[in-house]
């Protein structure tokens, strides 16, 4: 017999409400929920098509053991042990911190996982949690730790109420967006233009965000200059809110000495947006009754990422649009997350390393574990949920050699990845199919929705016998760890001995069910099952009005002042942006490479579903005019050299590039995924053979990867597509 589940899509942060047909345990038809209150019937097919991912016949559903050069299936007690025997080996001989953790896209999206994680971690008196975190996002969580006091006070642009909405570095069309909910983004864009707003896309390529709004290229990784001219545009207007600031900031004066010799002019030469383009934007941007700015995923991978999106909330901050309706918001929660995470040593801003470079929000720098692991700092590593090898910078496969030496390799995954294949262990884990929930931390926990809302579901399917939720792999490791969880023995207890008899006969309590039922009491709500009964659609929530913020106990600095020029930005500000602009000028004929996210690729999760991957390789896209100077047309094979390595793909040549500007889909070159057969027929090239590692290559305030706007030569290739094909992802032929 079918029966219909409602659930919600968690692979990105749109998550949007689903109907999924089941018969036996298996997945008939996914549609869209045309009544889930904020998603309103929108769903992609990424959303729609997971049955593919999910019944995967490559899906790992027993844990697997290495042995020698071939895969074991065993049990799950023996695995445990013995992964638990390894980390308190590695732990005794060679200290807490030697024994690490690496999160991907899908752990942060987990509402339940990292809070096992990180306590797990703690109680093991180990900081050292990489995660690819710092390939996208580390930067803005740094800013408001130093801005607002805690690194969960996150703004978001109020897009349903704006005039102007300025958007840099993000493609939410195809993205659904980063750190901010905003389901049916085409719509919702459209109607700020329908009411007589502006909405401009910032971006070397004209993206299909763009749309009918409005677009300007920007050359990459230059978008510091611009957002500090923007800024000292403003603050010689004085179209300033000097009341709110004297009331409710501090250091209005050293951020205007910081961007004083930034002009239109000056930024023009190396953005590539004139400076009566930029003049335009100010001009709209202060006339406007209110306007909200959003940068993501492309401008945090610059070389500058702290420090551009601390201009752009100081932006906001001095021109009165931050916390005010149909500006830039910071919403509320279920719980008041900010405030736990500003107590919390895992959560807080820390410098727990070797080096220099920072833990933010609990992860350090991805780009440092091919060093930390040759430098002997890290012997051991869980990766959940990440498949590090293609998401992060990998010159010469030098990431690949580093985790190949490592002590004890686990991974926790659906699949055996590229990453899964150096492990020692793979642990097989549900999908978000598989588990009750809500949205993210982000949204239940911060508020970041410009449609606040309350959701719950069930799990949709039973989970394969031999697959565990993760909160139990977390909670069995640490009871054989001896670990405490929550400094609490007597929760520690409880949670152990649930985790001990979940899976049995004799489970008395379902620990996600009884976390979810507290939340929602938090929220007002009886529990999850009446949830379920009453609004199976979710309950919309009234909308965040905005003056809530400023000037209240929610600023968590320690003076309550918004914090307009801190020091340590400033100081990075004003001893490395003359110089990077410099280099910029010097190297303004060279080529910029950047990535591209696309409809059906969710990074390299979904590269094994037939039914979303038919390519068998990505593309380089380049504009008319540099395949006109290069010498290619269409489908050509083009040579992209860095000063990290060289990769060899095919072109695709596109009015939608800005000339002087690569874009290589990340997260492809799986020739050597034999755990992922699709995948590795339709392989693709790895660009992140291009990007860097190690300190250089890390921006020291957040400790981000630089992956966009990397220096490339493209020319035309005299290899053949077959070589193409057999480029491993070390890029060696
Ligand atoms: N379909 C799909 N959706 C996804 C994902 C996916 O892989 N596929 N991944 C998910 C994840 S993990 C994340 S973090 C989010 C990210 O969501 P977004 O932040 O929206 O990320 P992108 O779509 O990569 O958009 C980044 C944009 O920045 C532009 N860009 C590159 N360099 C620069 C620059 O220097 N300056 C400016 N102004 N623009 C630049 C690129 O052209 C690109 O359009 O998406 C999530 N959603
Ligand atoms: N050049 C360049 N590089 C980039 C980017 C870019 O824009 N340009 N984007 C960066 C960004 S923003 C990100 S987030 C990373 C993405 O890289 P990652 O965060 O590593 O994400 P994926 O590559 O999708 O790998 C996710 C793995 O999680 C598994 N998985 C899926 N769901 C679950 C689950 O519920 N539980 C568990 N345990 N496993 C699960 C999947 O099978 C897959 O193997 O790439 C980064 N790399
Ligand atoms: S992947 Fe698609 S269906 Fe899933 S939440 Fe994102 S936009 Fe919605
Ligand atoms: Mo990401």
């Amino acid at each position: 017999m079918v029966t219909t589940k409602r659930t919600f899509c968690s692979l990105c942060e749109s998550f949007c409400g689903l109907e999924v047909d089941v018969e036996n345990n298996k997945i008939v038809d996914i549609r869209p929920d045309n009544d889930h209150v904020v998603s309103q019937g929108y769903a992609c097919v990424k959303g729609t098509k997971f049955d593919s991912v999910q019944h995967s016949p490559d899906r790992i559903t027993e844990p697997q053991k290495r042995v020698g050069n071939k895969w074991q299936s065993i049990s799950w007690e023996q695995a445990l042990t013995e992964i638990a025997n390894k980390m308190a080996r590695l732990k005794r001989d060679h200290g807490a911190q030697s024994v690490s953790h690496f999160v991907g896209a899908p752990g942060g999206a987990n509402l339940l996982a990292p809070i096992f994680r990180g306590e797990l971690f703690k109680g093991l008196g180990s900081n050292r949690m990489y995660g690819t975190g710092t390939c996208d996002t580390m930067n803005k969580f740094r800013v408001n730790g130093d801005m607002y006091g805690s690194p969960m006070r996150l703004a978001y642009p109020d897009v349903d109420h704006t005039e102007f909405m300025m958007v840099l570095g993000a493609n939410p069309l195809i993205s659904g967006n980063t750190l901010y909910h905003l389901p049916r983004s085409r719509e919702r864009f459209g109607d700020v233009i329908e009411r007589g707003g502006r909405v401009v896309f910032i971006n070397p390529r004209r993206i299909e965000s763009a749309g009918n709004a409005e677009h300007l290229f920007i050359r990459p990784d230059t978008d510091v200059y611009f957002l500090a001219a923007f800024c000292n545009e403003i603050i010689q207007r004085d179209a300033v809110a000097h009341e709110r600031i004297d009331r409710t900031m501090k250091n209005f004066n050293a951020l205007k000495q910081t961007v004083s010799p930034w002009t239109p002019e000056r930024q023009a030469k190396v953005t590539g947006i004139p400076a009566s383009a930029l003049i335009d934007l100010v001009d709209s941007y202060v006339s406007a009754g209110a306007a909200a700015l959003n940068m993501a995923t492309g401008v945090n991978q610059g070389r500058s990422g702290t420090l551009c999106y601390w201009l752009l909330e100081s932006i906001s901050a001095i021109s009165g649009n931050f916390d005010r309706k149909g500006g830039n918001l910071i919403g509320e929660g279920i719980i008041d997350f900010a405030s736990q995470a500003k107590d919390d040593p895992q959560m807080n801003l820390g410098f727990h390393r070797e080096d220099d470079l920072p833990t933010v929000s609990g992860q350090q720098a991805a780009g440092m574990v091919a060093d930390d692991i040759l430098n002997g700092y890290v012997r051991g590593m869980i990766v959940e949920a990440s498949n590090p090898l293609l998401a992060c910078g990998n010159p010469d496969g030098r990431l690949q050699r580093a985790m190949g030496e490592l002590e004890l390799l686990v991974s926790v995954d659906l699949f055996r990845n590229e990453t899964g294949n150096l492990a020692h262990y793979i642990l097989p884990a549900t999908t978000w199919m598989e588990r009750s929930g809500m949205p993210y931390a982000l949204q239940s926990f911060v508020g970041c929705t410009a449609t606040p809302y309350l959701y719950a579901s069930g799990p949709a399917l039973e989970p394969p016998p031999g697959v565990r939720h993760e909160w139990w792999i977390y909670v069995r490791l640490a009871d054989k760890l001896g670990v405490t969880l929550f400094n609490n023995k007597i929760m520690s207890g409880f949670l152990k001995l649930a985790a001990k008899l979940a899976y049995t006969p004799f489970e008395f309590i379902k620990v996600p069910e009884l976390m979810i039922n507290g939340m929602l009491k938090k929220a007002g709500q009886p529990g999850l099952k009446s949830m379920l009964k009453s609004h199976p659609h979710g309950i919309r929530l009234p909308d965040n009005e905005g003056d809530n913020f400023l000037g209240t106990d929610r600023v968590l600095t320690e003076d309550g002042l918004v914090d307009l020029a801190p020091p340590p930005f400033v100081e990075r500000f004003n001893h490395a942006i003359e110089g990077l602009y410099q280099e910029e000028l010097n190297g303004l004929g060279k080529m910029k490479l950047i990535g591209k996210r696309e409809v059906k690729r969710m990074n390299s999760s979904s590269a094994n579903s037939p039914r979303l991957v038919k390519d068998s390789t990505n593309y380089a896209y380049i504009s008319i005019q540099d395949a006109d100077r290069i010498g290619i047309n269409a489908s050509e094979l083009v040579d992209v050299t860095s000063k990290f390595g060289t990769i060899t793909i095919p072109a695709k040549v596109t009015d939608e590039m800005m000339p002087g500007t690569v874009a290589i889909p990340q997260c492809w070159g799986h020739t050597n995924a034999d755990g992922l057969r699709h995948a590795q027929q339709h392989p693709g090239v790895n660009s992140n053979l291009l990007a860097g590692d190690g300190r250089e290559n890390i921006e020291e305030l957040s400790g981000m990867s630089h992956l966009s706007g990397i220096i490339v030569d493209v020319v035309k290739s005299r290899s053949s597509i077959e070589t193409v094909k057999r480029q491993d992802s070390r890029g060696s032929v």
